[in-house]
């Protein structure tokens, strides 16, 4: 009896191990609802793909997308077909005109043996499909593959998700620009914020003030990053630049239109300005002044003054950029604009006075406030930093909360629309993803995946109404000590995947434990695959720590599918010429004595995580 019992537990956890133990069967974000089955549809080259809306966005992606991965079937317009001759075994159904209502973005997948459903419309059809090619296994013959079966209901938490990139510190071109609006669609994130002018550079083409660019995207050298945290001094000697041009900032808008995304172009204002004032100086308060397009980083005191000439450029300016930029949202910065020039100014003294504002954070909301009833008068609006908050928010501003909650909290309390962006909630992913001195060079701070995966966006002190003014979230990536599409890359992944499911799945849904341990070491098996750079999370169970006793059990997973771990005991790094782990390790330390665990993961393609070092110590309970 008792083995019977036995060989049907074993029969029973083989089957559960072959369906997954994982309840999210693997995706990210996780969805809002998913209710496994037994069984797998089989994608085979017989299999069809219905649809009753062939010419939308998402279709076209689902197209692509399988003549990209060589399966050879495409989607078919099921109007085209005979009734009696749809047969709806082995096929995939996508409808737009499904029974029944769904959320906003959202969408239903049903997974059967031998038919696959897919309900959504628009955005809710793109995300569907997404989940769908999350949940494809494939096999060794092209062309085959399994889904396993299920039924997934899903729609966002937040409206606006979005991702941040700096490309003004470092430039990015066209290419890698797709690349990286590809992950986020591939996790759900809708808006991309196009950092596009700093003072180290002005990155898109302007046809009225050419010198923009011809002037403003050059810098003559850079400053070489600091070196744990030694401010360097030192040049690179060499000179850097680039920019958009207009078409290429129309691809990229037709290419984030592909995949639902919007894009919002940010031009800053009235601080980090000085690459626009090396061009044209006439917008600073002392044009007299030499300047030059930024060579280090930080805060320049150089900043654009308030006049009517300077209004008149960037009224052009911004004309322009909505031409090319659709999206409801301008981004006019706002940020870190620091008074000096003002206050040297006779200019500003005067302005203040004539309109009868306090002081410079008054000229501040003054400015803000123009450049707003401009968009608005071009049926746009404005998003901006939460320093626009000083001296008086701007009547339909939206605010960008990035100096921790306060900012926001305050915006949603006048019931302003605001988007959370803090660095204390881990979404500054310039901030290291660990405390180890073998992290690359980065601007400090610390942010590691759980950090940004434990935020909530939605903070407790606001009241229910206040909390419909959360719109949505976002993580910055600043790019001052990022100089190569791989450094960006090393500091997005894993963190997007965090990013995503706060913006994503209800805060009910969420579990670190299951996103870090059971879902993302087969994402960033798939991410390598695709082509993309990360940072290599240490073995689950790996960590820097001392432990004290006398007896020890190592218990590690790779955070990478696949991936071998590597560990020494004698003290020195490990590298893949060490000892292979392959199964929990007991140890026992005599009295007075320590050993030291170090280890490494490397994925097959070569990536290697930092070493993690466990101290384990009987020197203290002697
Ligand atoms: C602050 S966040 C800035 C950026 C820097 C960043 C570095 C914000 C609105 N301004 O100019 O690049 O810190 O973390």
């Amino acid at each position: 009896m008792k083995n019977i019992l036995l060989l049907l537990l074993i029969a029973f956890s083989a089957d559960v191990f072959a369906q997954g133990s994982d309840p999210n069967m693997g995706i990210i974000p996780a969805p809002v609802s998913v209710k496994k089955d037994k069984g797998e549809f089989k994608l085979t080259p017989e299999t069809i793909i219905f649809c009753d809306s062939p010419d939308t966005r998402a279709v076209h992606f689902l197209t692509d997308y399988l003549k990209k991965e060589g399966f050879v079937f495409s989607v078919t317009d099921i109007s085209l077909v005979d009734k009696k001759q749809r047969n709806l075994k082995n096929s995939i159904m996508l409808a737009y005109n499904f029974k029944g209502t769904l959320p906003p973005e959202g969408y239903e997948l049903q997974v059967n043996a031998d038919h696959i459903t897919l309900n959504g419309k628009n955005a809710g059809m793109f995300y569907g499909i997404q989940s769908l090619i999350q949940l494809i296994h494939k096999s060794n013959s092209p062309g085959f593959a399994t889904i396993p079966c299920g039924i997934i209901k899903d729609y966002p938490r937040f409206a606006y998700r979005g991702m941040h990139l700096d490309v003004a510190r470092h430039f990015f071109d066209v290419n890698f620009i797709k690349k990286y609006l590809d992950v986020m669609a591939a996790y759900k994130l809708n808006s991309f914020h196009w950092h596009l002018t700093d003072d180290q550079g002005w990155r898109i083409q302007i046809m009225k003030y050419p010198k923009l660019t011809d002037i403003g995207s050059q810098r003559a050298q850079t400053k070489i990053g600091k070196v744990h945290g030694a401010d360097s001094d030192l040049y690179d000697n060499t000179p850097y630049g680039g920019y958009y041009t207009r078409e290429m900032i129309q691809e990229v808008v037709n290419y984030a239109y592909n995949r639902y995304i919007n894009i919002i172009p940010e031009i800053e204002m009235p601080g980090h300005s000085l690459a626009a004032i090396a061009a044209y100086p006439e917008m600073s308060c002392d044009p007299a002044k030499a300047y030059k397009v930024g060579e280090t980083w930080g805060v320049s005191k150089d900043v654009f003054c308030p006049s009517d000439a300077t209004f008149k450029m960037l009224n052009e300016i911004l004309y322009e950029v909505m031409e090319l930029f659709p999206g409801k949202y301008i981004h006019i910065g706002g940020d870190e604009c620091p008074k000096d020039a003002w206050k040297k100014s006779d200019f500003c003294r005067q302005l203040i006075v004539d309109q009868g504002v306090r002081d410079e954070n008054g000229l501040q909301s003054y400015f803000i406030g123009r450049i707003e009833k401009f968009v608005n008068s071009q049926g746009r609006s404005i998003i901006g930093w939460d320093e626009i908050l000083e001296g008086g928010l701007a009547p339909n501003a939206t605010v960008m909360s990035w100096r921790g909650e306060a900012g926001g909290i305050a915006a949603a309390q006048l019931n302003h629309d605001v988007i959370m962006t803090p660095g204390s909630g881990g979404l500054y992913f310039d901030h290291a993803q660990s405390k180890s001195s073998q992290e690359p060079l980065n601007i400090g701070s610390y942010a590691p995946l759980y950090k940004t995966y434990n935020y909530d966006p939605v903070p407790a002190s606001l009241t229910k109404d206040q909390q419909q003014h959360i719109i949505g979230v976002q993580a910055n990536m600043w790019t001052e000590y990022m100089s190569t599409p791989a450094k960006v890359e090393y500091m997005l992944l894993p963190r997007m995947l965090a990013l995503a499911e706060v913006a994503w799945t209800p805060q009910s849904g969420k579990n670190y434990k299951n996103f870090s341990e059971e879902r993302i070491p087969h994402h960033l098996t798939r991410l390598d695959a695709q082509g993309y750079n990360y940072r290599v999370p240490v073995p689950v169970g790996a960590m820097d720590t001392t432990v004290t006793g006398d007896k020890f059990n190592i218990d590690l997973k790779p955070s990478v599918e696949g991936a071998g771990i590597f560990y020494t005991l004698d003290g020195y790094p490990p590298r893949e010429t060490d000892l292979q782990y392959t199964e929990p390790i007991k140890f026992s330390i005599p009295a007075g004595k320590h050993i030291d665990f170090q280890a490494i993961e490397i994925t097959p393609s070569g990536k290697r995580s930092i070493v993690s070092d466990i101290k384990m110590d009987n020197r203290g309970s002697k």
